[in-house]
This record gives structure tokens, C-alpha cells and sequence, in this order.
């Protein structure tokens, strides 16, 4: 299958942006500035760019904690993103959500959540209601490995599978809940096969691969729109820094994995060059100003969130949904 040079050009937009902005960030944030907790995705970065580079504008993500890959691959604003991890009143969700709770709906981001499992059901819903309006869009939520261990991820397959609503469940299998390793967790890791108990197709795939989550994402987000219910995608990836925060000390003593090795681990990015690279595809001029154009775009949104204003202490209650 080949890749419009259009398309190719976005999935390396994208891929790099995400990467780039998780190092500003990580490059920053021992300042105590911004005033969230972050969960990067570093090394993750292929599989929320291969789903999303499927979707339309219009077509519904829903995030997890792990937020800022999901956030930018479907087009989110930048400068919002930076402002609300600076807590300002510019941020995407007016400086009163922080890293965990993005969201950009006029790109169709219905919202990040911080609840393990929070957004699975959200997007059954959002799904739900496309169908009964007969809009022809698709829902995506993703999910981490334990977020496929709550009760709402089983309830919410059996419904989306009743009711063949056009959801796609993406669980991006990094192996780790906070420091617990899979294996220590369930007795089988094949994730993928869970959606079997409700009669829904599901994949297992290489989620450091972004051409074979593209690929993959583009039968499957296909299938979905033609109304054949719901699917269940596990990308397997590998969290390259601890859970949370810039860095994670303690990491070295429970991960003792391939993931946290320089020499070792993967790289999305460099695997997509080399596949360029093969096929002769984007030229490095191409790719020269693609990064350049990048650095001055997340240069002037750090600019932007650390200079925008803080939000006003009178309007502390005005967005609590109190009686
Ligand atoms: C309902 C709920 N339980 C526990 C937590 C605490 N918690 C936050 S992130 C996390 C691990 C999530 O792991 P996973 O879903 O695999 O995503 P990853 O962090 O690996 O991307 C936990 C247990 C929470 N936020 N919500
Ligand atoms: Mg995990």
C-alpha cells in the first residue's frame, strides 16, 4: 500500500511535534512552573499519530492521562496545550484542568481523563449518538494496559457491541500500570483477545511501527464507518520515561526493561526515517524544514503559555456546577 507524500508529510509533522513539545516540557518542568502533574508518551508516539492520521475533523477522540500524544496527533492547539499545563486562563481548559484534562472539540477532542477508564464510555456515548443521528462518525478512545482491567471497559465493549455503534477502542499496551508490570497483573497479556467475549473483531499490532498502525487503523476506522460495530486494537508500545512527573528516579529499580535503554530500546521516529529513507520518500530538505518550522511553532506556544495570564481569582467558582 502506498501513502500520499500529504499524508507522510503529517505523520512526520506529527510524530516529531509530539516528541519535541515532550522534551520541551520535560526540559522545563524541573522550574515548577507549571503547576500539573505530566505523563509523558515519549516512545509512544506512533500509535496515536497512525489512528488519528485515519480520522476526519470531525470524527471524536477521547484521551487518557497520558494525554499530550492524543491531544496534538488530532490536531489540537498547541498554544492552548502549553498554556493550560502553565495553568492560565488561555489553556484549552482555562488554566483549571492541566496536562490530564485536554481537550479541543473544534478538532473533535471530546476531553482527556484522569479516571483509569474514564473516557471508554464516553465515547461509546459519543458513538451511540452519531449513529442514532446518522452523522457517519467514528469514536476512538484510548486506553492504557489497565485501564483494560476496569469493570467499565467490559461493560462498555457489551454495550457498543449490542447496539453496533461505530467505536474504536485503541489500548495502547505499554506494559506498565504506574510500576506494576503486566505479568504481575493478569495471566495473559493478549489484551487484544478480551473483545472476543463480546463477539468483537480485534487486532493486536506493532504500535512503535506508525506505517503499521496507518495502515492498519485505515481498514479498521473504514469498517467502522460502514457500520460494523465496534473494534478493539491493541497497540503494543514502550513507555520510555517512568509514569509521571520529568523524571522518575525509581524507574531503574522496577523496570529493568529494553524501554528505558538508550542503545536498546525502539524509536518510532527513527524506524519512520529509515522507512523513508528506503523508499525514498520526503527528502532530508523536506524533513530540514519540517523541524525548523516545528521549533519556531513550540518556541512561540511556551512563549505564549508562560506569558498568558494567570486566571482571575474572582472567577474561582465561575466554572463549578454547583446549585
Ligand atoms: C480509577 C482510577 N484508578 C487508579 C488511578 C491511579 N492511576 C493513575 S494512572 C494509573 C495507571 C494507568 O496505567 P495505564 O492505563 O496502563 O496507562 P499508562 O499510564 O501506562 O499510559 C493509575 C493506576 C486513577 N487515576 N483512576
Ligand atoms: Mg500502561
Amino acid at each position: 500500500m502506498s501513502i500520499e507524500k500529504d499524508k507522510l508529510s503529517d505523520i512526520y509533522y506529527k510524530l516529531l511535534k509530539i516528541r519535541k513539545v515532550q522534551l520541551k516540557i520535560e526540559e522545563l518542568y524541573h522550574e515548577d512552573e507549571m503547576k500539573t502533574p505530566v505523563h509523558l508518551s515519549l516512545g509512544q508516539e506512533a500509535s496515536s499519530v497512525g489512528i488519528c492520521a485515519n480520522l476526519q475533523k470531525k470524527d471524536y477522540i477521547f484521551s487518557n492521562h497520558r494525554s499530550h500524544g492524543h491531544y496534538l496527533a488530532k490536531g489540537g492547539d498547541l498554544k492552548a496545550m502549553i498554556a493550560e499545563l502553565y495553568c492560565k486562563e488561555t489553556g484549552c481548559s482555562k488554566g483549571r484542568g492541566g496536562s490530564m484534562h485536554l481537550i479541543d472539540t473544534s478538532v473533535g477532542h471530546l476531553g482527556s481523563s484522569s479516571i483509569v477508564g474514564g473516557g471508554i464510555p464516553h465515547a461509546v456515548g459519543a458513538a451511540f449518538a452519531s449513529k442514532m443521528l446518522d452523522q457517519g462518525l467514528v469514536a476512538v478512545t484510548f486506553l492504557g494496559d489497565a485501564a483494560s482491567e476496569e469493570g467499565v471497559f467490559f461493560e462498555s465493549m457489551s454495550l457498543a457491541a449490542l447496539k453496533k455503534v461505530p467505536v474504536i477502542f485503541v489500548c495502547e499496551n505499554n506494559f506498565y500500570s504506574v510500576c506494576s508490570h503486566l505479568s504481575t497483573r493478569q495471566v495473559n497479556a493478549d489484551i487484544y483477545k478480551r473483545a472476543r467475549a463480546f463477539d468483537i473483531p480485534s487486532l493486536q499490532i506493532d504500535g512503535m511501527n506508525v506505517v503499521e498502525v496507518y495502515e492498519t487503523a485505515q481498514k479498521v476506522v473504514t469498517a467502522v464507518r460502514n457500520g460494523k460495530g465496534p473494534f478493539l486494537l491493541e497497540c503494543r508500545v514502550q513507555r520510555w520515561r517512568g509514569h509521571a512527573g520529568s523524571g522518575d528516579p525509581g524507574a531503574e529499580n522496577y523496570r529493568k526493561c529494553e524501554d528505558l535503554d538508550p542503545v536498546n530500546r525502539r524509536d518510532p521516529i527513527l524506524e519512520f526515517e529509515t522507512y523513508l529513507n528506503e523508499k525514498e520518500l520526503l527528502s532530508t530538505g523536506e524533513r530540514t524544514k519540517i523541524q525548523e518550522a516545528l521549533d519556531v511553532e513550540i518556541e512561540e506556544a511556551f512563549r505564549y503559555g508562560q506569558q498568558s495570564p494567570l486566571p482571575d481569582i474572582e472567577d474561582l467558582e465561575k466554572y463549578l456546577f454547583v446549585e
